[in-house]
């Protein structure tokens, strides 16, 4: 075969191998291969030597042609193959913004909420009101009121968050939902039935079952001849409401200076069901609450008489009712947000 044939032919087998490329991608793969070194037309080019000088012109010019038809297709391909690609894309990524789509990723409450929620109707459920009160509380409301004076040892027993607002240490974090029912006492005559549940702060350092920001819900009572039984069958009343007739509890000996008698309930350990675990600090019960009569003192504080009328008094930490309903071993995953973890619930 003459020169000029192979050249022809390396010329339409090239610009076939173009016209047919199906994509972009394949165009682009086989380009080396069209115009490299390695290409027909080029290994033509190194056989020039060997031509005779008379024909070697002539030849060079058919090549060099046969390389710039072969690349003149090449760029026209690539150019249609670029702009179908481009629809294509155009037609498969589309978005329809007109559309909401039918199931989107809603969030929801928070377990804390949740579980306050759930707490206010099984109390509604018992005939008790909703009461709130503010987070930041003055020394009356959390402390003095409530049977503990500014020399009382018993302050200790909550580490306390001051603000740098008012006289002194007079404005403070709440330490507990206790100052609520104050406030409550103050507004109303009895019969009082209510719960106040709310965030409170303490100086605690975070572990599985403390965190220095949680949350209580606090119940109070004041009726005429209110006593502890009343509180304790309302408290094995909550906890079947609550947890289930399969959970157990307990109300142990204590003091609060605002209760007298004073008791703190317990139940049984979800976590290892009573056979002692990091959460319960291997006791096998953990504690919920203070409760306990509501001291007469606190009532005098209010203006109720404490000859015609007495009443109960408890606190629940909610977090740990929820930690132990749900059986959650550390108390700070609630609070780390961890989507994970928080679309369980
Ligand atoms: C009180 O706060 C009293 N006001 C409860 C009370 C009310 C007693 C009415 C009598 C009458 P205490 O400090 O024990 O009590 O806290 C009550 C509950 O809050 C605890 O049992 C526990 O469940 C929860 N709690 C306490 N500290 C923390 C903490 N750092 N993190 C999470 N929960 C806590």
């Amino acid at each position: 075969m003459s020169v000029h044939d192979q050249i022809e032919d390396a010329r339409a087998q090239a610009l076939s191998r173009v016209e047919n490329a199906p994509d972009l991608d394949a165009l682009v793969a086989i380009e080396p291969s069209l115009f490299g070194k390695k290409s027909t037309l080029g290994g033509l080019k190194r056989l020039m030597g060997q031509v005779d000088a008379s024909e070697r012109a002539a030849i060079g010019k058919a090549l060099n042609a046969a390389q710039q038809a072969v690349r003149e297709a090449f760029d026209s391909v690539r150019v249609t193959l670029a702009a179908e690609m481009r629809r294509e894309q155009l037609e498969t990524e589309r978005m329809d913004l007109t559309e909401v789509p039918c199931a989107p990723n809603l969030g929801h409450l928070h377990l804390i909420s949740q579980t306050t929620q759930r707490l206010e109707d099984v109390f509604v459920g018992m005939g008790f009101t909703v009461s709130e009160g503010p987070e930041a509380e003055t020394d009356w409301y959390n402390f003095t009121a409530l049977n503990l004076p500014s020399w009382h040892p018993a302050r200790s027993m909550w580490d306390t968050l001051y603000l740098d607002l008012g006289s002194g240490e007079d404005v403070l974090l709440r330490t507990h939902t206790s100052p609520v029912q104050v406030r409550v006492m103050e507004q109303q005559r009895p019969p009082i039935y209510t719960v106040c549940p709310g965030r409170v702060f303490r100086r605690d350092t975070a572990d599985a079952s403390h965190l220095p920001a949680f949350h209580q819900i606090e119940g109070l009572v004041v009726d005429e001849g209110i006593t502890f039984g009343d509180l304790a069958g309302t408290l094995d009343e909550f906890t079947a409401a609550y947890f289930g007739e399969s959970i157990k509890s307990r109300l142990r000996p204590s003091f609060f200076p605002f209760t007298e008698p004073s008791a703190e309930f317990d139940i049984t350990c979800t976590i290892c069901e009573g056979a002692g675990c990091q959460t319960c600090a291997r006791t096998g019960w953990i504690e919920l609450g203070g409760c306990g009569v509501v001291h007469p003192n606190v009532l005098s504080n209010v203006g109720i008489d404490p000859e015609c009328y007495s009443g109960f008094a408890f606190g629940f930490g909610i977090d740990r009712l929820a930690l132990m309903r749900h059986g959650i071993s550390d108390l700070r995953d609630m609070f780390t947000n961890d989507v994970r973890f928080l679309t369980q619930f």
